[in-house]
């Protein structure tokens, strides 16, 4: 059994658990990251598009925002489309200048892989069999790796491992809670290298449910219809996808949609997940591992950057300055911010998706509502301040010695 000592043993290697290596490396502490699946498998996973303002500035404290620069494209504004016409809500002028960037979650992983690749950082792809132990004393992490068995021996265990992960379910059934909600239809969605429909999102609120019209680029489009849970991707051919999203838009988008062959396409469902507490002894959950929101309000990837700012944040007070109160306040902040994410997050899908079991009494009221949010600037205002996402500070990391 080989074994590896270092300050805190990261699981996962999605955003948040690159995220936190990055910054802790910036802080000079010692980590490792621990991932089941293989880099190039990391790299490609098609996810999330959206950034908030405050995760692009935390990228830039991480010294990881020189692509997303050069390539990411800022919204001031999105549309959203009821009643066959388009309302844009100016996400900017609502929120003293705040933008939204769209900059894909792969490019996220590439930029932050390539960092750590950089600074020669470990990371263990493809270990199997990884298991947590004693994080209410002295925290373990025993995995399989290229033939040998390895042991982490650590102060901290991040466990970014996300929804399926080992983290959470390695947590004793009396010291946990968990809320959930799950809707009853799931997002189809198609990337396609074709240039976007608008220059802004267009949010579809339809009679035949809900669409989305997002981008990468110029020149590459992502496109997602609301379809019933018990549909299979096999059902849905291009040539399908695409008349079903022309009948939810309106004409003049109708007319201007490019179509052409899926470069892919899934179907994820929607829930809302928490889980409560997000600390157990030396062990914090962060990101999916502890939270799961519907992809309306483009929340999943911005609620695990800043889980990561408030965790690399208490870690660094805790090594550089011996206070373990950002520690001890870790599960409380965060929770704080996603339960406002969560809620943001089910009240957009609820008000644009058709739900089957909606009466017609409660379809008006949906109506009433929407119209009210768009032809009101406070309700625009709640919608655009929420979207752009609620503040948080970020802990500047210059001046940190490497810590012994
Ligand atoms: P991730 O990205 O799931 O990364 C977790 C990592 O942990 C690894 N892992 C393990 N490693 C070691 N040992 C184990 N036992 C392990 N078990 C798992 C996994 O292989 C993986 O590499 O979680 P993280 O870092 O918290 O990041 C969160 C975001 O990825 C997520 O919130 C968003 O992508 C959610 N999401 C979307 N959000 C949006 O805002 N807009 C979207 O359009 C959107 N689309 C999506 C999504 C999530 C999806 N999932 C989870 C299935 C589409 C899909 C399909
Ligand atoms: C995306 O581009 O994948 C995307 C954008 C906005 C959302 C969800 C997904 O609300």
């Amino acid at each position: 059994m080989e074994i590896v000592k270092t300050k805190v043993a990261i699981i996962g290697s999605g955003p948040a658990g690159l995220l936190l290596g990055q910054l802790l490396y910036k802080a000079g502490i010692h980590h490792v990251i621990i991932e089941q699946r293989s880099a190039e498998y990391v790299a490609s996973r098609i996810r999330a598009g959206i950034l908030e303002q405050v995760s692009v500035d935390l990228l830039e404290q991480a010294g990881v925002d020189q692509n997303l620069k050069a390539k990411g494209l800022p919204h001031s504004g999105i549309e959203i489309l009821t009643n066959g016409k388009k309302h844009r809500v100016d996400l900017s002028s609502l929120t003293e200048g705040k933008q939204v960037t769209v900059y894909g979650q792969t490019e996220v992983t590439k930029d932050l892989m390539q960092a750590r690749e950089h600074a020669e950082l470990t990371s263990f792809y493809e270990a199997e069999q990884v298991q947590v132990d004693d994080f209410y004393s002295k925290p373990k992490v025993t995995f399989h790796y290229h033939g040998k068995d390895y042991q982490i021996e650590c102060d901290f265990i991040a466990g970014c491992d996300g929804y399926h992960g080992v983290c959470r379910a390695s947590v004793p059934e009396d010291k946990i809670k968990t809320f959930e909600k799950v809707y009853p239809f799931g997002w189809l969605g198609v990337l396609a290298d074709v240039p976007p429909v608008a220059d802004e999102l267009i949010y579809v609120q339809s009679e035949r449910g809900f669409a989305l019209c997002s981008m990468r680029s110029e020149t590459r489009s992502r496109y997602y219809l609301q379809v019933p849970l018990t549909d299979h991707v096999e059902d849905w051919s291009d040539e399908r996808f695409w008349e079903e999203l022309k009948r939810r838009l309106d004409p003049e988008s109708r007319e201007k949609l490019v179509t052409g062959v899926s470069i892919e396409k899934s179907i994820a469902p929607l829930r809302s997940f928490v889980t409560e507490p997000m600390r157990f002894g030396q062990l914090f959950l962060a990101g999916d591992a502890a939270h799961i929101v519907p992809p309306t309000g483009a929340k999943g990837l911005n609620l695990a950057a800043s889980d990561i700012a408030y965790l690399s944040s208490a870690l660094i007070e805790y090594y550089h300055e011996g206070s373990e109160q950002g520690i001890n306040e870790y599960s409380e902040k965060c929770l704080q911010r996603v339960w406002k994410a969560e809620r943001f997050s089910w009240w957009m899908t609820h008000l644009l998706h058709r739900f089957e079991t909606e009466s017609e009494f409660d379809h008006k009221i949906k109506q009433a509502e929407l119209s009210y949010i768009l032809t009101s600037q406070a309700g625009q205002t709640t919608l655009a301040e929420n979207y752009v996402g609620l503040p948080y500070e970020i802990r500047p990391l210059n001046n940190l010695q490497p810590v012994g």
